[in-house]
């Protein structure tokens, strides 16, 4: 039996190939430097509401998630204590806007590993089994063993959430579909510190018949997701 979320610009998978042995809910990056007082994008001076907007949403999915059996995965943006896998340039830009990675802040080093800034916030933390992909850039598929967990799982499609819509998320999507996954991003399952961006990153994967695969919102996804059978 075919089953499709209702999504633009297409229903999606486009196979109607959805099972719960076959997907994975991908939670990207839901640091406190990310959306808690205090990290990265606070340090900044953007406003957190923003980012932190898709916590109900995704721990929505990710109960749903939790109760099927379906793979899930977390990822976190951040770099060796040593600094040693942080590119100068990255650096450079961030103390331009007086956020330095690797520099202290009330969360500790930003975006170090190990540091409270850096670790996923409490309301969507990982349990035990739900791998945790450690990267050092904006994509999640860069530099990490994340498409070999995927395969090795006999993952087809990627159900993408978390922050920011128009940095990490548009990348891991774009990575993911460029691998042949099925991708599709639930647009209140994401948030931005621009919220035209967010919007704009969404509309992004909408042209060319889908370019980078689908979108909808939790709703349409938890729709399609409990006609599935749990897996044993
Ligand atoms: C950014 C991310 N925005 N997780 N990282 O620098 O999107």
């Amino acid at each position: 039996m075919s089953i499709y979320v209702k999504s633009e610009p297409y229903q999606w998978p486009y196979n109607g190939d959805l099972r719960t042995d076959n997907t994975a809910l991908v939670i990207i990056d839901m640091q406190t430097d990310f959306c808690g007082k205090g990290g990265y994008v606070d340090a900044m001076g953007y406003d957190i509401s923003l980012t932190r907007a898709p916590i109900e949403p995704i721990k929505k999915l990710l109960t749903l998630g939790r109760e099927l059996g379906i793979t899930i995965i977390h990822t976190r943006e951040g770099h060796r204590p040593d600094l040693s896998d942080l590119p100068a340039n990255k650096r450079w830009r961030s103390r331009q806007i007086g956020a330095g990675i690797g520099d202290p802040g009330p969360c500790g080093k930003i975006l170090v590993r190990g540091e409270e800034g850096w670790d996923i916030i409490p309301e969507l933390y990982p349990i035990a089994g739900e791998p945790i992909i450690d990267k050092p850039g904006k994509g999640s598929f860069c530099a990490t063993d994340l498409d070999m967990i995927l395969r090795q799982q006999g993952i087809d499609n990627l159900i993408i959430t978390g922050i920011t819509t128009d940095v990490c998320v548009s990348t891991t999507m774009r990575e993911g579909n460029d691998r042949g996954y099925e991708c599709i991003v639930v647009s209140d399952c994401c948030g931005a510190t621009d919220p035209n961006n967010h919007q704009a990153a969404l509309n992004m994967v909408k042209m060319q018949g889908g370019v980078f695969g689908a979108v909808a919102d939790s709703d349409q996804i938890a729709a399609a997701l409990t006609m599935l059978p749990a897996v044993k």
